[in-house]
């Protein structure tokens, strides 16, 4: 049988085979990736692996989605429970700027062990059609019609999944078919783009269009994890791929890395066939996926984050000196300030990986696969903002609790110092 941490791992090598196929540049970024890290290995073989081993690490990557209906959203959640993902943390990107139509949630491991053998996540949108502040009522309507008559996810593929997560895991013909179906339905579809549709929503928002403007969903980007972003950047740079103007997150500095730090390279036009009024087919092209990458630092405690949140809102280009004056410069002192989360194991003190994502730099992400480079949505009657989309909501949707991240990480601290004495 294969168990649900193999079949998770070769979902996400699956999916990073086909990226690289449909998004040569993904490549690249892989490549680079793996010459970075061998670099920063060979360079800090003692410190390199603070935060995860480099089988860990070279396997590890994220993924992103997008939904359009709570429906849509239920069937991802059974999907992925079948590779051993659930629901963490509750990111509103509707309050970003520009703001985006969706609330999103992060599908993956929740236990330690299961982290270490293979981390896969993906973080996963959904539209929010009834946010008067994006959609009026007539385009909801139509929007919504839309999207109930479209089928993402084949019954077969979901009821390998709940096999899957039942029994802890799948014969080996069933674990290919498994694998085999997840990886194609997140394949860019070649079906005619119904063009006058699609130029409507995008009036709206970019990310509504990439939602609600297409039959199918696809993976828009994936993301490998890099022991030195900073390097990355320069080398991905002097290849001549355009990155972003900046690696979003905690600056280099001197200091211990902690939560995240991102970077990424625009949308690039891809080719694709658009279905006029008139019924004709053409060929056109559209923007709608990237390549990102990024380094993993400590989890922050509450307390930790809240004084990240300020030197970021005090300094929005996040100057490293900020960060030399009030930032706990040392494991030491992050331990001192209750600021981050380390597990205790026969007195050694070891960081606690940060495994979820941070809502600015994701709406900088969001940002970097728009064709005009800004969402266009405003406040269109403020105050009114239809639907609530709380928390709550989501995980009524999802038909499953959305984990705190707080709580894990509190509780992996807890376990590992053992029973109370
Ligand atoms: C998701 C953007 C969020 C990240 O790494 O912060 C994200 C999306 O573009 O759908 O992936
Ligand atoms: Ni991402």
């Amino acid at each position: 049988m294969a168990e649900i941490h193999e079949l998770r791992s070769r979902f996400a090598a699956a999916l990073s085979r086909m990226y690289g196929r449909e998004v040569p540049e993904y490549t690249t970024l892989v490549d680079v990736t793996a010459q970075v890290n061998a670099d920063h290995l060979a360079a800090h073989p003692d410190t390199a692996q603070r935060l995860g081993s480099i089988s860990r690490v070279t396997a590890e990557r994220h993924g992103a989605i997008r939904v359009g209906t709570p429906a849509e959203m239920h069937d991802v959640a059974v999907l992925f429970a079948g590779f051993g993902m659930y629901p963490v943390g509750f990111y509103d990107l509707r309050d970003a700027t520009p703001p985006v139509p969706v609330v999103s949630t992060a599908f993956r491991p929740v236990d330690p062990d299961e982290l270490a053998r293979n981390p896969f996540r993906v973080f996963t949108s959904m539209l929010t059609t009834s946010d008067r502040r994006f959609f009026d009522a007539d385009l909801q309507r139509r929007l919504d019609g839309f999207l109930s008559r479209r089928r993402l996810f084949p019954d077969v593929l979901l009821s390998l999944a709940r096999r899957a997560a039942d029994d802890g895991g799948l014969d080996e013909p069933q674990a290919q078919r498994f694998v085999a179906l997840a990886t194609a339905v997140f394949e860019l579809s070649h079906e005619p783009v119904d063009v006058g549709w699609y130029r409507e929503l995008e009036k709206v928002s970019a990310v509504a269009a990439d939602i609600g403007g297409v039959t199918s969903t696809h993976i828009n980007h994936l993301t490998p994890r890099v022991l030195d972003i900073d390097d990355l950047y320069a080398r991905m740079s002097a290849r001549g791929i355009a990155m972003i103007d900046r690696i979003q997150g905690p600056p280099r500095w001197d200091g211990p890395a902690v939560l995240l730090r991102q970077t990424s390279f625009r949308a690039l036009a891809e080719p694709r066939r658009f279905a006029l009024p008139d019924g004709s087919v053409t060929d056109g092209e559209l923007r709608v996926r990237f390549g990102e990458v990024e380094a993993r630092g400590i989890a922050l405690t509450p307390s930790g984050r809240e004084l990240y949140d300020d030197l970021l809102d005090t300094d929005p280009s996040n100057t490293k000196g900020l960060w030399d004056r009030r930032f706990p410069a040392s494991e030491d002192e992050l331990e001192k300030h209750d600021a981050a989360y380390f597990t205790y194991h026969a007195g050694v003190r070891e960081p606690i990986v940060y495994e979820d994502f941070l809502p600015k730099s994701a709406a900088g992400i969001f940002r970097s696969n728009l064709d005009t480079g800004t969402d266009t949505a405003t406040a269109a009657s403020a105050g009114e903002s239809g639907t609530d989309f709380s928390r709550a909501s989501l995980a009524a949707a999802i038909g499953r609790d959305i984990h705190d991240p707080y709580e894990l990480y509190r509780r992996q601290q807890e376990q590992s110092r053992g029973p109370e004495q």
